[in-house]
């Protein structure tokens, strides 16, 4: 195809829940348009949008990629993006820049948890979008219940243009509502030859028929006043109110098909180009100046100042990084100096090239709306805007939501700790959902993400990409020590064996500090009886034995230590001798002030829908967790509450097994409690175990 314009590409991203045919829609897509010679599978590894090896391991997507294809004098961008909850940042990233969406629901389960998530980020883009009911050739497929569900449990209205001929493995094609054809499928590539409707379907063509122009009145008032004088809408008149209502998200039409027969791909495909926005009919596109709050816009104008966004970055450790982005304004060559305004610097861009799923092809110059990507560029991460440096604007990211699942990563060759921190943070900058840090009391180094699958991938990846493997544990949890009671407490060291001896003599007065205020020392040493070069040994001493508690070897905090009174050796004392002496009164002065353990506790706020409260609060009880409020959000409730950190480490697993995954939870630390004292002494004798 020659080079197009704005107006004649579509950016639409396939999004819905786990499994529900998004990638093999896609490979339908490209086999119909005479993309491929036969569509790749992805239950066979074949599939050109699955892949990379943990995807076709599993059969599901992992990360989203790219592809197009031309239909009609239109250049259709589509991505294919994972519907695995574990994901969702890349699948929400997607959705932040293109013009639609189809929204893929399954015609035996219908609405699912994860249709919910992606229908609200698109809500949130404000994303014109169409329904496709997939999977109607399965047994037990049902349109009409699946319809149902899409108004119970997204609460929106949304249209059928379309009726199934036939069902499960009878299902042959569609009645198109607005032409008053059946549409009959017969040939693989997925073209359809017109018949009448069938005798029996009538009454249902009638009823729906109905309803459709109704609906697409009512997304233009001068349609509305026809409909109601009474007057018959043309087919104009519903296709031009279509647009319009589908254009302001007023109208959300549905439509069905079987992705895997090529079924109802071809009318989806028509709907695309029709009724779907171009980045031209969507208009301009806000952001922000920089370092202001002042709102900037950019028209998808060929002419206006070059402006894009970055909402993919893969790690690659032959090719380097790749970047891939949407241009909203301008146009874009290879080889252009490019500015990025997110972090102040400026970029060499090489070849930018379009994306077949892995593979490159060679681009040329962009216009506005085109997605494409670039190699190696140096610092441009996911959601950074890139500009024409005179006319710098600034898009919103995507925030990435809070990592929820914690392991310890444990080198399985020694020595290989660098290497890890350097691979991981490659990992990063591919999938910022990911975080990771060095436990500050345990020294492990954590990688936490959305869930346990999140992780396992990502350790897969550095086995692939940067041959590292490694051990995943659950993280230990930083108890810490203190003491409930005062002692006076004497530290001595002494040792007389031959040649210069060692003295030092303390006393100390040992006794607990509110909860949180951390340690201190207190000289209050008089008439020199311990002299003053001494003492800050002493405090030295008592510092590192607060590091390994007596009970189980945990940090002790919350203590305050008086230094009272001492004697000295003129000849034998020395500043070890006190650090010594004061280190040795400490761990024995604790030990006669009662002291216990100390737990982390995470305030946590757990989202799920109704159903689900009982079983939810009953388990956190069951976790030791105290309800502290409750909320709604939508259709959802949320329950706040705090927890002992130990006991949700394998929280994203159970809530998911729970709630059927329709649970999602978020916590933070808030502060320590003392451990109930048969918890306690389980963790007392683990330690000493340990050794
Ligand atoms: N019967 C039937 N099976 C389908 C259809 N579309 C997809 N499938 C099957 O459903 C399974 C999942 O298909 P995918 O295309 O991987 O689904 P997906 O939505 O991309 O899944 P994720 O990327 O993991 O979210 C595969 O076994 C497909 O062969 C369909 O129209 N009919
Ligand atoms: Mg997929």
């Amino acid at each position: 195809m020659a080079k197009y314009e704005a107006k004649s590409l579509r950016n639409v991203a396939i999004v819905g829940h786990g499994g529900v045919g998004k990638t093999s829609l896609c490979e339908s897509f490209l086999y119909m348009a005479g993309k491929s010679d036969r569509p790749g599978r992805v239950d066979e590894g074949t599939s050109c949008m699955d892949f990379e090896p943990e995807e076709q391991k599993r059969h599901i997507s992992i990360s989203a990629a790219t592809n197009f294809f031309d239909w009609e004098k239109h250049r259709v961008n589509i991505i294919d993006t994972p519907g695995d909850s574990n994901f969702t940042y890349d699948t929400k990233n997607c959705l932040r820049i293109v013009d639609g969406a189809i929204i893929l629901i399954d015609a035996v389960g219908g609405v699912e948890f994860q249709t919910e998530t992606v229908w609200e980020y698109a809500d949130e883009f404000k994303l014109p979008r169409i329904i496709y009911i997939n999977r109607m050739d399965r047994e037990r497929a049902d349109f009409f219940k699946a319809v149902e569900s899409i108004k119970s449990r997204l609460k929106i209205k949304a249209t059928p243009l379309f009726l199934p001929i036939g069902v499960e493995e009878s299902f042959k094609g569609m009645v198109d509502l607005i032409t008053m054809k059946a549409m009959i499928f017969d040939d693989p590539k997925g073209s359809y030859r017109l018949e009448d409707i069938p005798g029996g379907m009538m009454e249902s063509v009638e009823k729906y028929r109905e309803i459709m122009v109704e609906d697409i009145a009512e997304s233009d008032e001068k349609l509305m006043d026809k409909y109601l004088g009474g007057e018959e809408l043309s087919l104009d008149d519903l296709k031009s109110g279509l647009k319009k209502g589908v254009l302001s998200s007023a109208l959300i039409p549905i439509v069905c098909g079987s992705a895997i027969k090529n079924i109802g791909v071809t009318p989806l495909t028509e709907m695309i180009v029709n009724y779907l926005p171009s980045p031209v009919d969507r208009g301009p596109v806000a952001g922000k100046k920089p370092n202001t709050e002042g709102i900037e816009k950019r028209s998808p104008d060929e002419s206006a100042p070059f402006s894009a966004m970055v909402f993919k970055t893969i790690a690659d450790p032959y090719t380097g990084r790749l970047t891939l982005f949407r241009v909203y304004s301008g146009t874009l060559r290879s080889d252009s100096n490019i500015y990025n305004v997110s972090r102040k610097l400026n970029e060499r861009f090489g070849n930018i090239f379009f994306l077949e799923g892995k593979n490159q092809k060679p681009a040329g110059s962009l216009v506005p709306g085109d997605i494409a990507a670039v190699a190696k560029l140096k610092e441009t991460a996911t959601g950074d805007t890139i500009c024409d440096e005179k006319s710098p604007i600034v898009y919103e990211r995507v925030i990435p939501p809070l990592a929820v699942t914690s392991f310890a990563v444990e080198p399985k060759t020694r020595g290989d700790e660098e290497k890890i921190v350097s691979s991981i943070n490659r990992l990063l900058e591919e999938d910022p959902s990911l975080t990771f840090h060095r436990g500050e009391q345990t020294k492990e180094m954590i990688l936490s993400g959305l869930g346990q699958v999140h992780i396992e991938v990502a350790v897969e990846k550095m086995r692939r990409k940067f041959s590292l493997e490694v051990n995943l544990k659950t993280p230990r949890v930083p108890y810490k020590e203190t003491i409930k009671g005062k002692t006076r407490v004497q530290g001595k060291y002494k040792k007389q064996s031959g040649g210069r001896g060692q003295y030092g003599d303390t006393w100390l007065e040992i006794e607990p500090l509110p909860r949180g205020e951390g340690s201190a020392f207190v000289d209050r040493i008089v008439g020199g009886v311990i002299p003053q070069q001494y003492r800050p040994a002493v405090e030295k001493g008592i510092i590192e034995a607060m590091e390994e508690g007596g009970l189980a070897g945990y940090p002790v905090v919350d203590v305050k230590v008086t230094l009272v009174d001492g004697t000295y050796h003129t000849v034998d004392s020395s500043e070890m001798a006190f650090k010594i002496a004061g280190s040795i009164g400490f761990k024995k002065g604790v030990l006669a002030c009662q002291p216990i353990l100390l737990e982390p506790i995470v305030n946590i706020e757990i989202e799920i829908p109704d159903e689900y409260m009982g079983d939810v609060i009953g388990d956190l009880t069951s976790r030791r967790g105290r309800i502290s409020g409750m909320d709604t959000r939508v259709s959802h409730q949320i329950v706040k509450a705090q927890v002992p950190l130990a006991e949700i480490l394998n929280y994203a697993a159970d809530l998911r097994s729970m709630t059927s995954g329709r649970g999602t939870f978020t916590y933070q630390h808030s502060h320590y409690e003392e451990v109930p004292p048969p918890i306690a002494e389980k963790i007392i004798a683990a330690s000493k175990k340990e050794g």
